[in-house]
């Protein structure tokens, strides 16, 4: 496959409602689509880079740079026969995860397309539907969350899951708990607390939460070995699990009993199946995590997540609970029983609305030999 062509826009999209968490408040979503064209079909990416270093430290001027000046260069104009070829282009660039995830996954779709055959199976998945939740940003009030949560179940969501951060924690848990005692309920604290705050996750063991996610640092491994051993709730791994390498020792420290795999964290999809692997010969469950992706990242998510040990409903939900308008056709909608289709068709399955993608555009460049 000669790659020629590689376009980047810069995209920014109005989210439906804002979504607020202990890292902050966000009513828009920056990040960057990829298309790469090669032999007359096209790849799409996205990169999940945010407008601001504050859940990971790439943004999306730093994953713009490092693509544009680093990861392109030594692509562009090569002929790959398989993705791990393409990607061990930049083994030796460093961190930014994110920009090496974005390009990655353009070039799945791109061989997926080339075979034929969509990126669940080329990626190992087994499933044609996957059970999905929902994240819930902090509401202003208990009411408005229990109205929040009440409205996502009736959509047919099958997991709840509630951000918190200090001060906003036991209170909202023992609403929802004693509103729905009987759903699947887990808490993301986004890296919020410290072992001093031991108590409170001990408070939380009478929920029966399903799991609590990041409760401390975002890139500790090694107190949340010491808080895992204080709790019966199992804790889930996001932001300190950037690799193969950190999920080894997560696992061997008891750090957490679960992990959340999001592509763009772990650096793309071939690092995401290696951890994917190794949790399953360890029997450690995982779940997909989103990062509020248009339709083009989301289609990435839901081909991972149809491999066998996404056992947890995963971060991924309709494409209204995010944007008013999608940019890809189909947009991704929720069965009534709380699952979603797997596309099928080849590569990520469903149709770039280049119209819109250009409407939500604020800055692009094209790369071609
Ligand atoms: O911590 O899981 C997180 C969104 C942006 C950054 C970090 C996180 C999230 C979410 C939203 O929780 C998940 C989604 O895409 O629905
Ligand atoms: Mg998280």
């Amino acid at each position: 496959m000669l790659l020629n062509r590689i376009t980047l826009y810069h995209i920014k999209m109005e989210l439906d409602s804002p979504f607020v968490t202990s890292m902050g408040t966000e009513t828009n979503i920056e990040h960057i689509i990829i298309k790469v064209d090669g032999e007359g079909i096209t790849g799409w990416g996205e990169c999940v880079a945010a407008a601001n270093p504050f859940y990971t430290y790439e943004t999306v001027q730093t994953s713009w740079h490092i693509m544009s000046d680093f990861l392109i260069p030594g692509i562009l104009g090569k002929n790959f026969t398989t993705v791990d070829e393409a990607i061990s282009s930049w083994r030796k660039v460093r961190g930014h995860n994110m920009a090496k995830a974005g390009l990655e996954a353009a070039f799945w779709d791109l061989f997926a397309k080339s075979k034929d055959i969509s990126l669940s199976k080329i990626l190992g998945g087994i499933r044609d539907k996957i059970d999905v939740g929902v994240s819930i940003g902090i509401q202003s009030s208990i009411d408005e969350l229990i109205e929040k949560v009440e409205s996502f179940l009736e959509e047919g969501y099958k997991r709840i899951k509630i951000k918190i951060q200090p001060g906003n924690d036991i209170q909202p848990i023992k609403a929802l708990r004693k509103e729905f005692p009987n759903i699947l309920l887990q808490v993301d604290a986004n890296s919020a607390y410290t072992l001093n705050d031991v108590k409170i996750f001990k408070a939380m063991d009478e929920f029966n939460l399903l799991l609590i996610e990041q409760p401390l640092g975002y890139d500790d491994i090694y107190e949340h070995s010491k808080l895992q051993r204080e709790l019966k709730t199992p804790i889930c791994l996001d932001e300190s699990i950037r690799s193969l390498d950190d999920t080894r020792a997560a696992i061997e420290l008891e750090s957490c009993k679960i992990i959340n795999i999001k592509p763009g964290r772990v650096g793309g999809f071939t690092e995401a199946k290696l951890i994917h692997d190794y949790c399953a010969s360890k029997n450690i469950p995982v779940w997909h995590g989103g990062m509020l992706e248009s339709g083009i990242g989301r289609a990435g998510n839901i081909a991972l997540a149809s491999l066998p040990n996404f056992t947890l409903p995963g971060d991924i939900s309709a494409s209204k609970r995010y944007y008013k308008n999608d940019i890809v056709e189909p947009e991704f909608i929720i069965n009534k029983d709380g699952t979603m289709n797997v596309p099928s068709e080849p590569g990520i399955g469903v149709e770039v609305n280049l119209e819109m993608l250009e409407q939500e555009t604020v800055r692009k460049i094209s790369c071609s030999v």
